[in-house]
């Protein structure tokens, strides 16, 4: 196991807890401590103690970023105010002119700040259907200087084949970053298969608890990190030390989550799609979902995400959601609690028209957060929720 300190050697869950994190040296305190101060003494001008400024680094994020870094198996973290942040912070590393190679089924918020903010400094960006490899090969330019990759993708739970795009990219000298927020780093490692850099969206299933919003970069490659830790301290996306410890402590019971999410996701899935109310289930854990086999071979389950058509359209999709009583209608995914949503009208609605019947996402189109409580009571929801929906 090697050095205490050194968790490097250990399995997931011990890294899910322990991952970046020493008892309180001065008090012996086992939870790191909130370091709720903006600033550091300085005993000369330039001489202190490793810290000056709370949005250049505090030691509670510290902590934080070693724990993230830990559990996708890298070497380097900076923890952000929310996943948009650190979009931000990687889109903000490039240079007006540079082109990125982006998924055509991303978060809406990923897709609005490509489309409508960092398109006007001059980036270029193409959405292309990364379950296509040869048309992700035929979408790199001259000047393309990163792919972003979405997957397991938000909502339509397309599956991108991330070692084979990575290597796609990585001989064309293309940097990659997989989102991981879907999978998370307890079922999918996008670093060991290739990519560059893995973001969050912490404020899903690594916090957990629908409390904390938050975001991260992890990587291997210094330089990479240097260009988000310098574009994090010019831009202020920092988070407080209040949410990177209760980030911290949602991570801690990330794994005995996730195979629950897992569990209850994969008997919903079984369920709608034997129901004759509902059109068609994508979840990449059937049989029937066109990228299984990529699914199987590099995550380990297939996560608490499903998507689903009901029968009827507008209509029967509103009176199913105004008619769930243990799921919750709200925006966001990933907490202990099941949440269901209208990407057209709720996550996803920046998304151009068009751009979202291509990709399906109809007004009969619904996501669901599967959450942990008994399967049987979600069931029972989905049930008595799907005989309203029918008029
Ligand atoms: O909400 P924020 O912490 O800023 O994270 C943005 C984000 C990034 N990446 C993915 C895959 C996401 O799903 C999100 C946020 N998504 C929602 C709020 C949602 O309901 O889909």
């Amino acid at each position: 196991m090697g050095l205490k300190s050194d968790w490097t050697k250990t399995g997931f869950a011990t890294r899910a807890i322990h991952g970046g994190q020493e008892p309180d040296p001065s008090t012996g305190a086992i939870m790191t401590p909130i370091f709720q101060t903006s600033t550091f003494v300085q005993e000369s001008p330039g001489v202190f103690k490793g810290y000056e400024y709370s949005r250049t680094s505090n030691p509670t994020r510290v902590a934080l970023e070693g724990n993230l870094a830990s559990i996708e198996g890298a070497k380097y973290a900076r923890a952000f105010a929310s996943g948009s942040a650190a979009t931000a912070a990687i889109l903000g590393c490039l240079d007006p002119g540079d082109h990125v190679l982006c998924g055509d089924d991303v978060y809406g918020g990923s897709f609005r700040l490509m489309d409508k903010v960092y398109r006007r400094f001059g980036l270029e960006f193409s959405y292309v259907d990364q379950t296509d490899l040869a048309a992700v090969k035929a979408a790199i330019r001259p000047n393309t200087k990163l792919c972003w990759i979405e997957t397991p993708t938000n909502p339509t739970l397309k599956v991108a084949d991330i070692e084979e795009i990575c290597s796609l990219c990585n001989a064309a000298g293309v940097a990659s970053v997989v989102d991981n927020t879907f999978a998370t780093p307890f079922l999918q490692l996008p670093l060991s298969l290739g990519a560059t850099m893995v973001a969050h969206s912490t404020t899903k299933y690594l916090g957990g608890h629908s409390d904390v919003v938050g975001g991260a970069v992890i990587t291997n490659d210094e330089e990479w990190m240097e260009r988000v830790q310098f574009i994090l301290n010019c831009m202020g996306g920092n988070p407080g030390p209040q949410d990177c410890f209760l980030t911290m402590r949602g991570i801690k019971t990330l794994h005995v989550r996730m195979d629950r999410h897992c569990d209850n996701a994969e008997k919903c899935a079984a369920f709608l799609e034997s129901h004759p109310g509902v059109s068609k289930v994508i979840y990449p854990g059937l049989a029937s979902h066109p990228q299984h086999d990529i699914a199987a071979k590099q995550m380990k389950r297939f996560g608490g995400m499903i998507s689903f058509h009901v029968v009827g359209g507008l209509e029967a999709a509103r009176r199913f959601l105004e008619s769930v009583q243990v799921f919750s209608l709200a925006e966001s995914l990933g907490g202990v609690e099941s949440l269901i949503e209208h990407p057209a009208i709720m996550t996803h609605a920046s998304v151009p028209a068009e751009a979202r019947e291509a990709l399906g996402i109809h007004d009969d189109f619904i996501r669901l957060s599967v959450g942990i409580e008994e399967a049987s009571d979600l069931i029972e929801d989905l049930e008595q929720a799907l005989a309203k929906a029918k008029g």
